[in-house]
């Protein structure tokens, strides 16, 4: 049985999609980012970094949202959601996940909290520079999804639950990541998926169903 301490449509959102797509038993523990439970010493002890998600696995607790979707995938390889060692699609995948997680997902951060890299007064160029290398980053998503099915090939991975993921970050930007008609269209694709329903449906989102 997984623990999952989570907050609606947070970075947790990958790790509670990836739960339901293995049907792996799992509990759900809603953090209170905007009381700020996330930074209190009982959950500190948890994840030190004060963030969600954390996993507990066997007991004893995780964080970082793309290695909790990858290790579960691992953990569950019938799931088929983790490309088998040594293919192209397994370099792909880490390839991808590693981007998003490494370039894209810090640039979010960014465009949210500028306050986070800058002085108040340099907000907006902060915003801007996240801003281009989100965008950029569609774009070569783009060109990759018009000749492929999904980011490492034929089938769904890792990868392509956490591009989801972001794209949803990006639904109230000036240019969302479904403003590229294949990334659109892929989007589509995973969006389809049953266990995204029911991801909204738990997490209480009525938003980019
Ligand atoms: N790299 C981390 C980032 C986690 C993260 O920044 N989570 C945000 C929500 S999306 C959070 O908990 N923010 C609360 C805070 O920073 O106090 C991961 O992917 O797990």
């Amino acid at each position: 049985m997984y623990r999952l301490y989570y907050a609606p449509g947070a970075a947790s959102f990958v790790v509670h999609w990836v739960l339901l797509e293995i049907g792996a038993p799992h509990e759900l523990i809603a953090v209170d980012l905007a009381g700020g439970q996330q930074k209190t010493a009982e959950y500190l002890r948890l994840n030190p970094v004060g963030v969600v998600p954390t996993l507990i696995v066997e007991g004893a607790p995780l964080f970082e949202s793309s290695a909790l979707a990858m290790l579960l995938a691992a953990r569950h390889p019938g799931s088929g959601l983790l490309p088998v060692a040594g293919t192209r699609a397994a370099d792909l995948n880490y390839q991808w996940l590693f981007h998003l997680a490494n370039s894209v997902q810090p640039a979010f951060r960014h465009w949210f909290h500028p306050e986070d890299a800058a002085s108040a007064d340099c907000g907006d160029s902060v915003k801007e520079s996240a801003r281009g290398h989100i965008e950029a980053a569609w774009g070569r998503l783009d060109a990759l999804l018009g000749t492929q099915e999904f980011l490492t090939g034929s089938q769904p991975a890792i990868a392509d639950f956490m591009a989801v993921m972001l794209a949803r970050w990006s639904r109230n930007m000036p240019r969302p990541a479904t403003t590229w008609p294949k990334l659109a269209a892929y989007i589509g694709r995973m969006k389809a998926r049953p266990t995204f329903a029911e991801l909204n449906r738990r997490e209480g989102l009525t938003e980019w169903l």
